[in-house]
């Protein structure tokens, strides 16, 4: 149990401070440790109570005024409770203040603890004093916590000394998990008994039919016994439309808001109830139905954040067909793959949108991707055009009669109700397109019944949902968070959910918060990127507003680096909001390792614990699991409801890549390690995948982009990191013989890429190598391409394997052209 805990302020205390001529005295339960300024440094004096005639005898120690940081450590005893450990951190300090964290620690249970700031002449400021009792046992069985460097919810988390961050009393006592014990009741039962768990949970959705007892959940998750193979709830008739609009509207809650629509420029703004959505989504599902889109039939969505874009997703869920969505950062190029790929009858899309100042016709580049796809023999017969007024008009936009529609023309003039089509609970869903690590971006598919239970699920949990909040996920529907976290999770939940339109940071870096303060967004939920941005400017952009409605944050895309967690934490949160730092993926439809507020300490940059149902083990290179305190790649033993079930026709590819490499389980393709409390820290992907913004993109993909250009033979690209985006993209380009390098190829090779995938993947470098490092047989040595990259030419390693280990020093003479 996480016990007892409260926080006093010192001044309160009758034993507080004292101030002499030669120092300050500052107690904690009753023991005085003095503090002198003398020939400009500090003295610190403990005392120490004999055990046997309670005599004091003084422990002296001093900072180093050219070190900056002191550490004063001893063991002292007293009669009344044992001490274990006195530790004092120096914080900061100069001739003229001392800035002092001071803990006491009794027993590993309880430890009381301040900060002081004192100066020459006195003490200015004094924090608060905690008592920090636990008893806990961490879920992963680990034992009991070990140490203390603790802080609770609402204090600074001061130095990189805290390292666990404990939520109050008055928070857990809210919480849907609101102990450690509850969430370890909940955990066993999930994983003994996952039919038992998740049945009762599917239990509180709408099923026209329910599925087979018997069978909640079959799966085949090794290879080696055939052919993988995921089912839940299979027989069960549902719609996830239907539970997301229509049992929200019959549970009496028609007249709450569903979406805040906040556009692009400030001011332009709109909101939808839940009875007015469901409408909405009626009127686009009837028109579908009229012009012969069918149960089982894709759609691509080619939108921006407009409400239309999860108007979209639901009217095709209502009807049974099988929505793509395709993020409107992408270009013509990657958009006709996929329509080549999956072969809607309709694109849905808008003339344009503003992002920022800048005006983006998408029109014009699905007319491209229409184009290329009939070139491939794949044809659309309807291009379903919304128009965007704020962004463009009706008359400017290009328009091909016999195959554009304008949205507002037809869908209002359709009824507002529409039966529902009531499909299987393993019919297909959705698919979403998501990088690997081949030049062809893999089909991602997700079914109907398994999905719906996980996506509302994880979300209640994970965000501590509650009725009243106000939900702001800042993620683009055209990735897999804006399908799972801001429109079914949320809505499936009967949240009030804020989708906005622009740009982070326009007009300015202040943005996010305007919104926080204009919706009062309790749940903010975004990418350890935007954070990174948003750190480097002036704290002054998010201290301007006030925040307070602020309960719960949440991070997605890519590990959190503790130091954007503390200014996430500190600096947005005003320390008082706990941080779910949600590790999962497009293929697992939600979250799989992520913090449950309220229920446990956290870590800045760890993702914690398990999801219930989920079983996460680490392996080492042959695929022996490793138990405990370790590093390796993250799998996942069993199958969960939100689980991908295929690659889109490619099944062997779904097999090959995710369930060989480790026959028996789920490989993530991502690296972990596990502390000694159990604690899960994401590192990073292990493939030849680059996370960008938390924008997964395939090494090979650029590659293919670079060497379309007519002047370049070979491309090798490679991640480095980046202090904002987490990963830049790094290429080494190899050019047609007799073709010099120049600023002005950079620039065009550069555009090649923007226009094959989207800008989003334009590389930040471009290294022209003459000759790129590769084995005897013709294997291009990617970790050595990383270690130049990365300008760790230190470690090279053996080069001596090399076809030409001359390239090498050629490479590292290039690489500030
Ligand atoms: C949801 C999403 C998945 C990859 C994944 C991992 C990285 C996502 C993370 C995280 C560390 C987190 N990732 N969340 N790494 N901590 N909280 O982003 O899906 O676009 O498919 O990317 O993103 O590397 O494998 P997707």
């Amino acid at each position: 149990m996480i016990g007892f805990r409260q926080t006093f302020p010192v001044i309160k205390s009758p034993y507080g401070t004292r101030c002499f001529t030669d120092g300050f005295f500052f107690s904690i339960d009753r023991r005085w440790t003095r503090f002198k300024h003398r020939e400009s440094r500090w003295e610190c004096e403990i005392p120490v109570i004999k055990r046997s005639h309670g005599r004091s005898s003084p422990i002296w120690g001093s900072t180093n005024s050219t070190v900056g940081l002191s550490l004063f450590q001893s063991l002292v005893r007293s009669d009344a409770l044992p001490i274990q450990q006195v530790r004092t951190t120096c914080l900061n300090h100069s001739n003229t203040c001392l800035n002092l964290s001071i803990r006491y620690t009794y027993c590993h249970k309880f430890s009381v603890s301040s900060s002081v700031l004192m100066g020459t002449n006195g003490i200015f400021t004094e924090d608060h004093l905690r008592h920090i009792e636990s008893l806990a046992t961490f879920p992963s069985g680990a034992g009991k916590i070990s140490h203390l460097r603790a802080t609770n919810l609402g204090e600074c988390l001061s130095s990189e000394e805290h390292d666990l961050v404990f939520p109050t009393p008055e928070f857990s006592d809210k919480a849907l998990v609101p102990s450690t014990e509850k969430y370890l009741e909940m955990y066993r039962r999930s994983v003994r008994d996952p039919a038992g768990f998740w049945g009762d949970i599917a239990a509180e959705f709408y099923w026209k039919e329910k599925w087979d007892c018997e069978k909640v959940c079959s799966e085949n998750l090794d290879v080696r016994k055939g052919t993988v193979e995921i089912e839940w709830f299979k027989g069960g008739k549902t719609n996830i439309c239907f539970n997301a609009l229509d049992r929200i509207v019959d549970n009496g809650d028609g007249d709450k808001v569903a979406l805040y629509w906040e556009g692009n420029v400030p001011g332009l703004d709109d909101k939808l109830t839940y009875k007015e959505l469901l409408d909405k989504v009626c009127q686009l599902s009837n028109y579908l139905k009229d012009v012969g889109v069918k149960k089982g039939d894709a759609v691509v969505i080619y939108l921006p954040m407009l409400a239309e874009l999860p108007i979209s997703m639901l009217a095709c869920a209502r009807i049974g067909a099988v929505h793509s969505v395709v993020f409107a950062g992408f270009s013509a190029e990657s958009l006709a793959q996929r329509i080549i790929d999956c072969k809607p009858n309709v694109v849905i899309t808008c003339n344009a949108v503003l992002r920022g100042d800048k005006p983006i016709l998408l029109k014009n580049i699905v007319d491209q991707a229409i184009t290329q796809s009939a070139d491939n023999g794949v044809s659309v017969d309807l291009c379903l055009t919304y128009e965007n007024q704020s962004a463009m008009k009706k008359e400017a936009t290009k328009w091909q009669a016999d195959r554009d529609i304008w949205w507002q023309d037809v869908v209002p003039k359709y009824p507002n109700t529409c039966l529902v089509e009531w499909v299987d609970a393993e019919d297909p869903l959705f698919l979403l397109y998501t990088s690997g690590s081949t030049g062809k971006p893999k089909g991602v598919l997700h079914t109907t019944g398994g999905y719906m239970v996980y996506a509302a699920t994880t979300f209640k949990y994970a965000f501590d949902y509650k009725p009243s909040d106000v939900y702001w996920c800042t993620a683009d529907c055209g990735w897999i968070t804006g399908h799972s976290y801001v429109s079914y999770g949320p809505l499936l939940n009967g949240a009030s959910v804020v989708i906005f339109e622009g740009a982070p940071n326009y007009p300015d870096s202040g943005r996010c918060w305007d919104i926080v303060d204009k919706y009062n967004v309790t749940i903010f939920y975004t990418a350890p990127t935007l954070v990174r941005s948003l750190m480097r400017e002036k704290n002054e952009y998010v201290t301007r507003y006030s925040r307070k409605s602020l309960r719960v944050l949440g991070s997605v895309g890519e590990p959190i680096n503790p130091s954007a967690w503390r200014w996430f934490y500190n600096i947005v949160g005003d320390s008082r909001c706990p941080i779910s730092d949600t590790w999962w993926q497009t293929e697992t439809g939600g979250f799989m390792i992520t913090p449950l507020p309220g229920s446990w300490p956290q870590k800045p940059g760890s993702a914690t614990f398990p999801f219930f149902g989920v079983q996460p083990v680490i392996v080492d290179e042959k695929g022996n699991e490793i138990e405990g305190e370790c590093s390796g790649y993250l799998c996942v033993k069993n199958s969960w409801p939100g689980a991908f079930r295929t690659l889109y026709g490619d099944h062997d590819r779904y097999e090959t890549t995710y369930f060989k490499p480790f026959p028996g389980y789920y490989f993530s393709g991502d690296g972990c390690s596990r502390d000694g409390d159990g604690y899960y820290w994401l590192t990073g992907r292990v493939d030849d995948v680059i996370n960008v913004s938390g924008h997964r993109i395939g090494t090979a993909e650029v590659e293919s982009a670079l060497v379309l250009h007519p002047q370049c033979v070979e491309a090798a690209v490679v991640g480095v990191e980046h202090e904002v985006k987490g990963q830049g993209i790094y290429a080494f380009v190899t050019l047609v013989d007799g073709v010099t390098y120049s600023e002005e190829l950079r620039k065009s090779l550069i555009l090649s890429v923007r226009n094959q995938i989207g800008a989003f993947a334009a590389p930040d470098k471009i290294h022209w190598a003459p000759g790129l490092p590769k084995t005897r047989s013709g294997k291009i040595m990617r970790r050595i391409l990383r270690k130049i990259a990365s300008r760790q030419l230190e470690e090279l390693g053996d080069i001596s394997t090399l076809a030409d280990p001359a390239v090498v020093d050629q490479l590292i003479a290039l690489s500030d052209c």
